[in-house]
């Protein structure tokens, strides 16, 4: 090779320098806009969250990180069980995403929905908290890291209440033979089964038609989540059971790849607006609901929602709130039993032990159901 040749490579590299910097990750290198997945509609309280949480990015990079928010399943084609999928290929960058829908990749998600078992707990939101916050909840963030994404945080969808069109249901019985639209996760199917009703599954993206045009009877979502921002009266679903089954905490997750090419400041920059959109998203779903905690933290940042009084605005439209009784919950705990049984083998027995003595840290024993 002649001096000429040995020349421009030289000067290709000085010039690629720079253009392009020296490898450390600056703005320049980020992308001009990041996707963010959310499988329900924008005013749903997760879809709020999202917008939360994004703003929150935005504003504390001085917009080097631009997070959009795809509402209704948009980036999913409107299947909701393929958002694992996407966000571990890098087809999307971002999601706040409902272990309900990653429970068919991710065994150790199906926790929460273990039918009555935190919702069963004296009191249900400090065991989803213990649990959040203790071994159990780094079990299922590490299961989740292990197939590929990274955990930013989590936040809450809420406890799922039942609504139908058919009429009020407070013990098993009143389930029986009624069809129930559910999420395409097998531990559904099994738990309506158990208790006698038919299951069907249908994504969320066709759900709402489905309501409209009677195809199921009944539903199963949170109340200030998804049912009071969709008016699910209008959707002839008049009967509302508040029945805490099980939860849906919502996972803060980001492409492996994409978390690699943010600065170390952006990164803990990332994890304090997810800490934020933790507590905001809590409190969004339970403001009305728990000891008074959550109203008095979002009058005090400034973002008291329209509805404080779930309960008495499901009455004002025209919906009939039943209400269990200790002893009727105890029934729906004893008929879910077989499931509970057979699910903690698939999860794993002992993430399921970690998530008692989590809750039992913070609620005395584990377990027992109808308590609230
Ligand atoms: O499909 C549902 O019911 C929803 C919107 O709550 C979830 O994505 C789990």
């Amino acid at each position: 090779m002649n001096r000429k040749f040995r020349f421009w490579p030289a000067l290709l590299a000085i010039f690629a320098l720079i253009f392009f910097g020296t490898g450390n990750t600056r703005a320049e290198d980020y992308k001009q806009e990041y996707k963010l997945s959310v499988v329900p509609g924008a005013s749903s309280g997760w879809g709020r969250t999202a917008t939360f949480f994004a703003d929150r990015v935005r504003e504390k990079t001085d917009g080097r990180i631009n997070i959009k928010v795809y509402h209704n399943s948009q980036l999913l084609s409107g299947k909701q069980t393929s958002e694992f999928p996407m966000l571990r290929n890098g087809a999307i960058d971002f999601a706040l995403a409902s272990t309900i829908n990653w429970s068919p990749q991710i065994k150790e998600l199906n926790l929460p929905a273990l039918p009555f078992f935190i919702g069963s707990q004296p009191d249900r939101y400090k065991a989803m908290d213990a649990i959040l916050a203790g071994k159990s909840g780094q079990m299922m963030a590490e299961a989740a890291e292990k197939k590929g994404v990274k955990v930013l945080g989590w936040s809450e969808n809420g406890f799922r209440e039942l609504t139908t069109s058919k009429g009020p249901v407070a013990s098993p019985e009143d389930l029986k033979g009624m069809k129930i639209r559910v999420v395409g996760s097998p531990i559904f199917i099994d738990t309506f089964r158990e208790l006698g009703a038919n299951p069907v599954n249908m994504n969320w993206s066709e759900a709402t038609t489905g309501f409209q045009q009677g195809v199921v009877d009944g539903q199963e979502n949170p109340t200030n989540g998804i049912n009071i921002p969709l008016k699910i009266w209008e959707y002839n679903q008049k009967h509302h059971s508040d029945w805490h089954y099980i939860i849906d905490p919502l996972l803060i997750a980001i492409n492996p790849q994409v978390w690699e090419s943010f600065s170390p400041e952006d990164q803990k920059l990332l994890m304090e607006c997810a800490a934020e959109a933790e507590q905001f998203g809590k409190a969004a779903s339970r403001i009305g609901m728990d000891n008074g905690e959550s109203r008095a933290f979002l009058e005090k940042v400034g973002r008291l929602p329209e509805v404080t009084d779930p309960y008495a605005f499901m009455e004002e439209k025209g919906m009939i709130v039943t209400k269990p009784t200790p002893e009727q919950l105890q029934k729906f705990y004893e008929a879910t039993r077989k499931v509970r049984d057979e699910w903690t083998q698939k999860i794993g027995p002992e993430l399921v032990r970690a998530a008692e003595e989590d809750m039992a840290s913070v609620n005395g024993s584990a377990g027992n159901a109808g308590a609230n």
